[in-house]
């Protein structure tokens, strides 16, 4: 079955939005096998984001990524990684549709301020197993 790595991102942990966001992985019916609450270091964060490295918008980035806690786990299901995806909406909340997660729930970002979009997901089965191995490691067994 497809994995795919996904995030809560700070701005959805702190407005509560974990719940409501974890009900909509649920009623699609994609299987939660891992989840954590976690303060990730600045360096596996650089791993995670090395494909932005170097634009402008990084520095603002990493704050934001670093501004609190987040929630990360592994989802499992039929074509995971696209639909993960479809469910969260554009990168930038201002174009996601209403009916996905940025669309419902994030906030268009103001001048000069981080893109807060609540939610991430890996892109593509390469990044879904780089990500998947990066932030879980050898805890990918399947826990039934
Ligand atoms: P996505 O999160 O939809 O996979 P991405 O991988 O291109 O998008 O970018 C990762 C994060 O970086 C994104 O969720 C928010 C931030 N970001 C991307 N493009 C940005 C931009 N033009 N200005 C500010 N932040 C941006
Ligand atoms: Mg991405």
């Amino acid at each position: 079955m497809e994995k795919t790595f996904f995030m809560i991102k700070p701005d959805g942990v702190q407005r509560g939005l974990m719940g409501q966001i974890l009900r909509r992985i649920e009623r699609r019916g994609f299987r939660i096998e891992q989840l954590q609450m976690i303060r990730p270091s600045r360096e596996l964060l650089d791993s995670h984001y090395q494909h932005l490295r170097g634009k402008v918008f990084y520095p603002s980035l990493l704050d934001y990524m670093m501004s609190g806690p987040l929630l990360i786990g592994i989802l499992s299901g039929s074509d995971v990684i696209a639909s993960w995806r479809t469910m969260m909406g554009e990168t930038n909340p201002k174009d996601a549709l209403p009916g996905t997660i940025r669309g419902d729930f994030a906030q268009a970002p103001e001048a000069n301020a981080p893109m807060m979009n609540c939610v991430h997901g890996s892109d593509s089965l390469d990044s879904a197993r780089r990500e998947i191995e990066l932030w879980f490691g050898g805890a990918t067994e399947d826990s039934n």
